[in-house]
């Protein structure tokens, strides 16, 4: 480790560990059944969705980094000087890196983050390239409220980065919640840059989420796989498929586990019957229009001050101020 990483100071807000064996007895007890999708998460997941964002189909990943360099100095100016940039989850990506190469002296960059391990290797790898920076790592649930560490300089405001469309993955009401803390954490002269991806043809969308190698597919099955090993489950993973559809009336992917056959799964010596064909829900990917995200912010406290997005209008980068 060099000496930038060694000084870098960890703020454990110590999150309760998560309840994986309650959580998932009783997303199994429920009818229909259903597991949160954190659970796709361990090292494995975070390897398969890094490949993910390879996939031809998924465009997301490369449209917001697309429009994040096209837009740099834009986003830099609307940002303004001397920021305290916020990032909610550990931002260890390019699209980190590229943001703080190019704000107008930020005092520090805090990111916000449950698992310890990716928290530490994503600071430790940005301290020595940003020794003017203050690295100040968070160790939090970020859907939970908190009360963020304060910069050795004082910031001129607090810009919390939520990038890649991780806003989708929560229940417009879900949303609302964590769009309203974000108003709270980031003050009422504040502002947030929030990745969000568009409504679009469904084609499209679905072929993101079933990409043609199978990376999705193995991405979400693995959430059996970790419950197995975690849990002592013996979930038989070949008797489950992958399934993401397009709901036209909530307009967002909803991906399923299907049971190929019938079977009975044990945990911790309860039993759980899947008839041939029924399924876990294990995800929500939300799209929105311009103005379905608008109203959402809306509902928060916040309003929409400015949109880049590409000329195909595939992927937004929102920056919200206090409405
Ligand atoms: C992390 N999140 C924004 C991804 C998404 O697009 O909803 C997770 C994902 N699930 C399947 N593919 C990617």
């Amino acid at each position: 480790m060099t000496s930038a990483a060694l000084d870098v100071q960890l703020h454990d807000l110590q999150p309760s560990a998560d309840d994986m064996l309650g959580d998932v007895l009783e997303g199994l007890s429920r009818q229909p059944k259903q597991l949160s999708s954190k659970y796709f998460y361990d090292a494995r997941g975070s390897r398969l969705f890094e490949r993910i964002c390879e996939q031809p189909e998924y465009y997301l990943t490369r449209a917001e980094l697309a429009l994040m360099r096209e837009h740099l100095s834009q986003i830099a100016d609307a940002l303004g000087p001397e920021v305290l940039l916020v990032e909610y989850g550990s931002g260890s990506g390019i699209k980190t890196r590229l943001l703080l190469e190019h704000l107008h002296a930020p005092v520090a960059y805090m990111p916000v983050e449950i698992s310890r391990s990716a928290l530490m290797a994503s600071v430790e790898r940005l301290a020595d390239d940003h020794p003017s920076i203050q690295m100040l790592p968070v160790c939090a649930d970020f859907t939970q409220p908190i009360e963020l560490p304060i910069p050795d300089r004082k910031q001129r405001r607090t810009v919390i980065y939520f990038p890649g469309s991780t806003i989708g993955n929560f229940e417009a009401s879900q949303a609302v919640r964590l769009l309203r803390q974000m108003r709270e954490e980031m003050g009422e002269n504040g502002a947030a840059l929030v990745g969000v991806d568009l409504l679009k043809d469904p084609a499209i969308i679905e072929s993101a989420y079933n990409d043609a190698a199978g990376v999705t597919a193995a991405f979400t099955l693995n959430m059996l796989v970790h419950i197995n090993r975690e849990l002592g489950a013996d979930f038989d993973v070949d008797g489950f498929a992958h399934r993401a559809r397009f709901n036209p009336q909530t307009e967002r992917i909803e991906t399923h586990i299907d049971s190929l056959r019938k079977q009975d799964v044990h945990i911790e010596g309860r039993a759980f019957h899947f008839d041939a064909g029924e399924s876990i829900l294990v995800e929500y990917s939300c799209k929105y229009s311009r103005e379905s995200f608008a109203r959402l912010v809306g509902e928060a406290g916040l309003r929409v001050e400015r949109v880049w997005t590409d000329p195909d209008e595939l992927f937004s980068l929102q920056y919200l101020v206090a409405a």
